[in-house]
């Protein structure tokens, strides 16, 4: 196994330790030569990294394609969540989050003054970030979304609100009666800026069939977030790993992702979200280990070589893997949160109450060797934290 991170050789982009290794199988070897070439990598190839490529060797590609792009800097922002209800009219098996409109004791509805008011809450405070996103609630249709954005805008205009699964809008706009187009320049106009990467599960239709079964389908998933691109909008893109699919279905949902990317430019960052089987309707599937979670990274990061970013999500796989993932191609953590999302606790993740402070992130990504700066949502720099100088 190699030695993987931020070592000198993988900075300069010299690997000759692992091209000059005789006992690397000639697939592997020849896949290492395209990626230092900077070439694209094929479907089928992607499949041998996962099938064949051992953790060490797949660490050292990915970060040389992290380092490319993004040098030693790992990027976070201020941000917070808002999760308007977990109602939800769709029954995603991996759930744990949603409960029945019939459910009054574990269901939560906010009002829009509720909503505005944590929003207020964070007045005064250097938050760039709301990131909004629930369940599917029959009676919070695009009207009455509309009408919270554009207070939240009128209130602080500079704050970024990025929000709305894919499923939740195409939803919203269905009962509307509005075409997908005209359904996101409304919301656009009301205040929207950009989109979650959310409700992509695993783009195949036979697992998706299984795990999700009535929800928008990939094929109006992607059609949503091309949309937006059309409209100058950026958006996340997302991937559910970890449960029944397999090492094709996973090539197959970044390969969808990787021809839209090239067609439209628009997608900020890639999310690879681990399936955690806490008290929902797959909770007799296992969770994979910590290395097919770093695996996982690495892949992504090889094969998506036209997404600038590949985030871990702390909040869902945990702050140390999350410091791991970063010798695995991940250039950024995702946020301070303050404790203001459940869909992951609520699915047994490690971090139950997710929060961080800017100098705990800022020391979590400078402890895994790499450089903090804090972005805003579309990735230009508001701080970033020489050594000399302490987390704000
Ligand atoms: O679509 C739900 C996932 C997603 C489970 O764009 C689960 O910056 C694992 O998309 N195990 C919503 N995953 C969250 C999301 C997200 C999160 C953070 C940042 C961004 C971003 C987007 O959560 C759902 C689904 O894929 N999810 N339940 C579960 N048990
Ligand atoms: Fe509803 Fe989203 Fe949960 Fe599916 S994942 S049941 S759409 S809240």
């Amino acid at each position: 196994m190699y030695l993987c991170g931020n070592s000198r050789s993988m900075r300069t982009g010299d690997l000759t330790f692992i091209t000059e290794d005789k006992s690397l199988p000639d697939e592997l070897l020849e896949i290492a030569n395209k990626v230092i070439r900077s070439e694209r990598i094929s479907v089928n190839e992607g499949l041998v990294l996962y099938r064949q490529g051992e953790l060490g060797f797949l660490g050292a590609l990915a970060n040389l394609v992290r380092e490319r792009k993004n040098g030693n800097k790992t990027f976070f922002n201020r941000n917070f969540h808002i999760e308007p209800t977990n109602i939800c009219v769709f029954s995603c098996n991996f759930c744990s989050y949603s409960r029945l409109l019939k459910n009054k004791e574990e269901g939560w509805e906010l009002s829009a003054s509720e909503i505005l008011e944590k929003v207020k809450s964070y007045d005064g405070q250097a938050v760039t970030e709301v990131h909004i996103v629930g369940g599917v609630h029959p009676k919070m249709d695009l009207y009455y979304f509309a009408d919270i954005l554009k207070q939240i805008k009128a209130h602080r205009p500079d704050l970024h609100i990025k929000g709305f699964t894919a499923v939740e809008l195409h939803y919203m706009f269905r009962k509307a009666k509005l075409s997908m187009e005209d359904g996101m320049k409304f919301i656009h106009e009301a205040g929207l800026d950009s989109l979650p990467g959310g409700g992509a599960e695993i783009f195949d239709e036979e697992i998706r069939n299984v795990i999700c079964h009535d929800k928008c389908s990939s094929g109006e998933w992607l059609e949503i977030h091309r949309i937006a691109h059309s409209l100058g909008m950026h958006s996340n893109a997302t991937m559910l790993y970890g449960h029944i699919e397999n090492y094709s279905h996973r090539i197959d949902h970044m390969d969808r992702l990787r021809k839209m990317q090239d067609d439209t430019g628009g997608f900020n960052t890639f999310i690879p979200l681990k399936f955690r089987n806490g008290d929902n309707d797959m909770s007799h599937v296992p969770e994979v280990s910590v290395v097919e979670d770093l695996k996982n990274y690495a892949v992504a990061r090889i094969f998506l070589d036209n997404f600038n970013h590949v985030k871990a999500y702390w909040p869902m796989i945990g702050r140390s893997t999350a410091q791991l993932s970063m010798a695995f191609g991940v250039d950024d953590l995702d946020g301070t949160i303050d404790d203001t999302t459940k869909i992951y606790s609520m699915a047994g993740a490690e971090e139950q109450n997710p929060s961080l402070t800017t100098a705990q992130l800022v020391e979590l990504i400078r402890q895994g060797g790499r450089e903090p700066v804090e972005r805003d949502t579309l990735y230009n720099v508001v701080n970033d934290y020489p050594e000399s100088i302490a987390a704000l």
